[in-house]
């Protein structure tokens, strides 16, 4: 069984938000054309308390219940299954979906006999590669696509950087066209 992460496409990491990743936006078609390829769709959501030790490191984004951290409105979200909540404590946590505190990943994905996962989203040099080392980490057969990730880029090459690190994880990397 394969399975889809939609790693926090949510309005304030797209452009006019609070943390904008550059082209944050433009992974949002790739995305909805990848979930008709992709059995199941789960996303995760950079969920944070309005006073967190995380917000020591970066401006405050995401805060939970608030517009700036649903889903960018072009995602189709309708077919996402199970959104799985992070960074949800005063902490500097949570940049990887395994660390959802309100459903367990890896048991959900477990459950369902998942056994590969394709991740997508934002951004990749930091929540889109903590979860996709975990996702190794934790047995997945883990795959992030290219095209369907974009990088805060807070020193410029970080985004490669991280996919080439991603590949020394173990983690294949695919464009969008080959996933079937
Ligand atoms: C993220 C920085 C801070 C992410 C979350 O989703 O990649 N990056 N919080
Ligand atoms: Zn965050």
């Amino acid at each position: 069984m394969k399975a889809l992460l939609v790693v926090d496409v949510q309005n304030d990491f797209c452009p006019g938000g609070a943390l904008a990743v550059p082209n944050g936006d433009k992974v949002v078609p790739v995305i909805n054309a990848l979930m008709d390829h992709l059995p199941l769709v789960v996303a995760s959501k950079d969920w944070h308390p309005l006073r967190s030790m995380h917000f020591t490191r970066w401006p405050v984004h995401c805060v939970h219940n608030t517009p700036g951290a649903d889903f960018h409105p072009g995602i189709e979200s309708v077919k996402i299954k199970q959104v799985f909540l992070k960074g949800t404590k005063d902490k500097d946590d949570g940049y990887s979906a395994f660390e959802a505190t309100n459903v367990d990943l890896t048991s959900y994905l477990r459950e369902r006999s998942v056994t590969e996962l394709y991740v997508a989203g934002l951004a990749t040099d930091y929540c889109v590669k903590a979860s996709a080392v975990d996702a190794v980490k934790h047995g997945f057969k883990t795959f992030v696509i290219t095209d369907a990730v974009a990088a805060v880029n807070v020193r410029p090459g970080d985004g490669e950087e991280a996919l080439e690190e991603l590949k020394k994880a173990g983690v294949s990397l695919i464009r969008s066209e080959d996933v079937r």
